[in-house]
């Protein structure tokens, strides 16, 4: 945050912030020389990759600042509403080009470097993207951030600064092994640490009552607390001078309590202490559906979102701001259940620290938080024992105890005591433990699924007492991506082509590519748009070829599947639509030779206690291994698994794709992100009708998309009826011929015993009903390999599916949270 210039300053640099660097080739070059010298300490000459990448980003930055002071500068003197997006995690991806393309500095930043004799694409691989998310969930909150910075909406990110990302994973004979992400290694030059500004954070302990002149109060008197150190990120908009903040938390030891330790002569002890103190922030929980009741992972939750809560009170408003007023100044959306005990916090700092009235403290609350729900699966759903919980945050959870009591009290005024309804609607479930998810729903202001049918399903299926007893809370945004990364950085190619098409400004106004729909008759473009796939796939064959050692043959359809490893998005089924293509072959049923050529690119990491989900890795590798070295294959079916999927490699694959294979059970996949993203880079769906395949099948048409499977309601009536897998089995010849081949070690040298496992399970229970979908996902595949043949026709599709995507801009999300949820406007 900006210091105010010390009173008595005179020099008119003092005043504000200084001012960027000229905008021009030589300005950079100076400015990147001098960042080499004056921040490095070494010349251009004897400077190594690191050295340069370096003062490559701290140039960028330098061109930032002055933008970000100013409007943090701004937004201060004004009395605006902020979006405060509290999460666990953000996916954020490298930061170079990003920061480059919002500032404006591309062609200046190449001309400077190839002037400097400096290779910028050897710079570009310096950088280790921080993977501070596991999938989805992390990701859509670095797309929104990223939105509101190119809408000018104020807008703090808050956020965890863990020391290791998601894991880094590497195969070994196909099974996948966990690497630790040391993204800090040789430091990040997007930070601004601000050691100075730490907040201290309490755990523990007990409460206590006290009289507080005649009225008795309760406070809490912990018994440990961690310093949470702010660590600064600019968020900057897409060419719009506007750079919001994004902030993450890392933990510290507190020298108070280091202190008292060390006078008692206890150094061993004291150190101890420290390294406990930092392993708050040490680690992102690798886990992406399902909620495990970690201590640790409640640490973590509870240290940031009190830090930030905090920070937004304490830092950001005005000194002794009215709180009462909190809700004309903050909206702190819950990027799901992870940041909810933010409800209990804001309470106490209000009731137990302000003094406020309960009702009043509740009405300021009630109106501050809006929670988004991300799953269906119950045991993805947080909850929290109320020992674990009561033990950690004694006075947090009396806090949730009155809360429920009188929300329980508004129940039974409602609906009489209808005792099942209570019990079904509390806050504190029958087994003692805290159900975040209602205390969010609740609490908040408005609560949000992430497609359509995701948010109808919560309303109807999930949390239907809530619907019926809080009408009009529930609603729906559809999720969305940033077409700034996903289309503009991600495929180069294809944007010039639609801004030779149509102009340019679709990259802040997406629908605007329904203007591109009358090219899609068009062959000429049809053509430019077929050579800038291809295109596409030799710069990922190249990338593949160098990080992994693998190639992909030119003529082959890219039929990709890249997302976590789980049952429900059914790897699974992708694997036997492959083993029954390569069964079809090796059995003389099709003639290679015939068979139209298709590489299937794999990207997926497992939760590494997920048993299932690591087992299903090994068998894409075998199933891989086998298939590519099969002569009888004669090369027309190949599978890819490159190790370590993440936003970097995704930047590379998804403009590649031919096909997005988005294949759950309709009803598990909240939305799906990663489908959109592919339609917008012209690739087409094969996929269920869940999550927001089913927009998109609305929006690019029937003839765009390949639907098959059970609707969700097909797929409730099947597990009402009873679901016998091993029927579909009997009834599929193909089916049952795949899953003998796996079963019988035809992928294992013979060893029956490694994937027994898996076909086991299918057969006997099948959670997640592939084998119930078998029969219509092949059909469908069959489908996609005769419509490739007509080169035109596909391109047609592929071209519409770019046209009609426009609805998934994350600035359409954020659009719809603006005018539904937030009420927030653009500082402009
Ligand atoms: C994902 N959730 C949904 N959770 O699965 C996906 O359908 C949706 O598009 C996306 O959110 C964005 O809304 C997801 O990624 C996690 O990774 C959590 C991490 C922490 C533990 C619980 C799961």
């Amino acid at each position: 945050s900006p210091v105010p210039a010390p009173a008595g300053a005179t020099h008119p640099l003092a005043i504000g912030p200084v001012g960027a660097p000229e905008a021009t080739v030589d300005g950079f070059v100076a400015q990147y020389l001098r960042n080499l010298n004056f921040d490095r300490g070494v010349t251009l000459s004897a400077s190594t990759a690191n050295d340069r990448f370096y003062a490559l980003a701290y140039t960028v930055r330098d061109y930032l600042v002055a933008r970000w002071l100013e409007g943090v500068r701004r937004y201060r003197a004004s009395d605006r509403k902020a979006v405060c997006y509290l999460s666990a995690e953000y996916l954020l991806g490298r930061q170079l080009d990003n920061n480059l393309l919002a500032s404006g500095l591309s062609d200046i930043a190449a001309e400077a470097l190839a002037q400097c004799g400096v290779d910028i694409e050897e710079l570009r691989a310096q950088e280790v993207e921080p993977g501070l998310g596991n999938g989805g969930l992390g990701r859509l909150a670095a797309c929104f951030i990223d939105s509101l910075a190119t809408m000018s909406v104020p807008n703090v990110g808050y956020g965890i600064r863990y020391e290791y990302g998601i894991f880094r994973q590497t195969f070994e004979d196909g099974r996948q092994v966990e690497q630790p992400d040391s993204w800090l290694e040789l430091g990040s030059p997007w930070e601004f640490p601000h050691p100075e500004a730490a907040q201290t954070i309490s755990f523990g302990g007990s409460t206590e009552k006290y009289d507080d002149g005649g009225v008795t109060r309760s406070r809490w008197v912990p018994a440990w607390s961690v310093q949470a150190v702010p660590y600064n990120y600019m968020v900057p908009g897409y060419q719009n001078g506007r750079v919001n903040t994004l902030r993450l938390w890392s933990s510290r030891a507190n020298h108070a309590f280091d202190l008292s330790v060390f006078n008692a002569g206890d150094y061993v002890e004291a150190v101890r202490a420290q390294t406990f103190a930092e392993n708050i922030s040490k680690v992102l929980y690798p886990e992406d559906s399902t909620a495990q009741g970690k201590e640790l992972r409640l640490q973590q939750q509870y240290f940031f979102v009190a830090a930030s809560i905090r920070d937004f009170i304490d830092v950001v408003l005005p000194e002794d701001f009215d709180l009462t007023r909190l809700p004309e100044r903050a909206i702190f959306q819950l990027n799901d259940t992870h940041p909810v005990i933010g409800v209990p916090e804001l309470m106490r700092i209000l009731v137990d620290e302000k003094k406020m009235e309960w009702d009043a403290a509740w009405a300021v609350t009630q109106q501050c938080f809006a929670y988004t729900c991300h799953t269906l699966l119950p045991e993805a759903l947080e909850v929290w024992p109320i020992d674990l919980l009561g033990r950690l945050l004694p006075r947090h959870l009396e806090i949730i105890y009155r809360i429920n009591e009188e929300f329980l009290l508004a129940v039974r005024e409602r609906f009489g005591d209808d005792e099942a309804r209570i019990r079904d609607m509390s806050i504190i479930s029958p087994d003692g433990a805290v159900r975040m998810a209602f205390l969010a729903t609740v609490a908040g202001s408005k609560v949000n699924g992430v497609a359509e049918l995701h948010s109808q399903l919560l309303r109807e299926k999930v949390l239907p007492a809530f619907d019926e007893f809080f009408p009009g809370k529930f609603t729906n945004v559809t999720n969305g991506v940033t077409p700034r990364r996903f289309v503009r950085l991600a495929n180069p190619e294809l944007s010039a082509l639609i801004t030779e098409a149509i102009g340019d400004g679709w990259l802040t106004d997406l629908e605007r590519l329904r203007e591109l729909e009358p090219f899609a008759d068009d062959a000429d473009f049809r053509t430019a748009f077929g050579e800038m796939k291809a295109a596409n796939k030799r710069r990922l064959a190249a990338t593949l070829q160098a990080r992994d050692g693998l190639t992909i043959a030119d003529d082959h359809m890219l039929d990709v599947m890249v997302k976590r490893l789980h049952e429900y998005k059914r790897q699974m089924l992708k694997l036997l639509h492959i083993v029954t293509a390569y069964d079809r072959i090796v059995s003389g049923e099709v003639e290679a030779s015939s068979v139209p050529g298709r590489t299937f690119v794999f990207g997926a990491k497992a939760a590494p206690g997920y048993d299932m989900a690591k087992r299903i890795i090994h068998l894409i590798n075998a199933v891989g291994s086998v298939v590519n070295d099969d002569p009888r294959v004669e090369g027309r079916l190949k599978v890819l698994f490159p190790p370590n999927y993440n936003v970097t490699l995704a930047e590379r694959i998804i403009p590649a794709a031919d096909l997005s294979e988005q294949i759950s059970l309709a009803g598990k996949e909240a939305s799906g992100t990663g489908n959109m993203k592919f339609a917008l880079n012209g690739a087409l769906t094969v996929g269920t009708d869940d999550g927001a395949n089913v927009e998109i099948r609305e929006l690019v048409g029937d003839d765009n998309f390949f639907l098959f499977g059970m609707s969700e309601p097909e797929v409730e009536a099947l597990w009402a009826r009873g679901y016998t897998p091993a029927e579909f089995a009997e009834k599929d010849a193909g089916l049952g011929r795949a899953l003998d081949l796996i079963g019988s070690g035809a992928f294992s040298g013979g060893d029956a015993s490694v994937f027994a496992p898996i076909v086991s399970n299918l057969m006997n229970d099948d959670r997640f009903m592939v084998l119930a979908d078998y029969t219509s996902y092949i059909a469908a595949q069959d489908r996609v390999d005769d419509a490739y043949t007509d080169t035109a026709a596909w391109q047609r599709s592929a071209v519409l599916n770019v046209a009609r995507s426009g609805f998934f801009s994350s600035d359409r999300s954020m659009r719809d949270y603006i005018d539904r949820i937030w009420h927030t406007e653009p500082l402009g």
